[in-house]
């Protein structure tokens, strides 16, 4: 069984923490109902889903994807390179506790669960604006004994490594090969986003079914004819928020 751990989304949204995209009108009311399809795709899609709201005065709370990292082994909570993402820890570290052991990021290390591509036993991870070196290599030395190999990717023009690239099948990434080297995932297969989607490259993998904006249709139409199952939501005003499908979540099982 997968569990998905969700956050409520918080109705200070239009506070959110932006790096790339110009600030828009957020409607929340609308974002709400978004993340409401979002979580029910997920549910049918076999996830037990568990919505968190101790959070929910903080602007970026539902994009639980950054704040930690769920392996089977352990869980690892991050220290967010936002500083006003930090507070959103002890909320998700009390949802995740009940099913894992948990470590933790310390100062000065920084990363963002969305740098974190995880393929079986590696750990791709970004180092971005928001995961730092420090935080790397912490990250290596917790999981290292558990078999993982932590390997470090540079980015550069988006936020987050998964803004660049995410699994979609076994050995198949979806990849814009404009903010990270396709070289680092030599021996994958990788569809590139089309170049008039810059922000397509995320991607969500539950099980071997994949869930992905609606907002993409070109590159949806390179996914879907490499005959992967897709399921597409409405994300546009989580979007406006600089987020995307794997940042709502943290899947794991049970
Ligand atoms: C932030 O800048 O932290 C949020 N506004 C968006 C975080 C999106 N997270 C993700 O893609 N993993």
């Amino acid at each position: 069984m997968l569990v998905a751990i969700t956050h409520a989304v918080s109705p200070n949204l239009n506070q959110c923490e932006l790096s790339h995209i110009p600030r828009q009108e957020i409607s929340f009311e609308q974002a709400r109902a978004q993340h409401a399809q979002y979580e029910q795709v997920l549910a049918e899609l076999g996830c037990q889903v568990i919505r968190l709201t101790g959070a929910i005065d903080m602007p970026d709370s539902v994009f639980v994807e950054d704040i930690a990292l769920v392996l089977d082994e352990l869980a690892i909570i991050t220290r967010p390179g936002a500083e006003t993402r930090r507070a959103e820890t002890s909320v998700i570290a009390e949802g995740v506790s009940g099913f894992r052991d948990l470590s933790r990021i310390d100062s000065p290390g920084t990363i963002d669960g969305g740098d974190v591509l995880r393929i079986e036993k590696t750990l791709y991870v970004g180092n971005s604006e928001r995961t730092n070196e420090s935080g790397i290599f912490q990250l290596a030395g917790l999981v290292e004994p558990y078999g993982y190999e932590v390997v470090p990717v540079p980015v550069d023009g988006c936020l987050h490594l998964k803004s660049a690239v995410t699994q979609l099948g076994e050995n198949t990434l979806l990849i814009n090969q404009s903010w990270v080297e396709a070289s680092v995932f030599v021996g994958r297969h990788l569809i590139e986003v089309d170049p008039e989607e810059t922000h397509a490259a995320n991607a969500l993998l539950v099980g071997s079914e994949i869930i992905y904006p609606t907002s993409f249709p070109k590159t949806l139409a390179r996914i879907e004819e490499e005959g992967f199952s897709v399921h597409t939501v409405d994300m546009s005003e989580l979007q406006k928020a600089e987020g995307a499908v794997t940042c709502c979540s943290l899947i794991f099982r049970r």
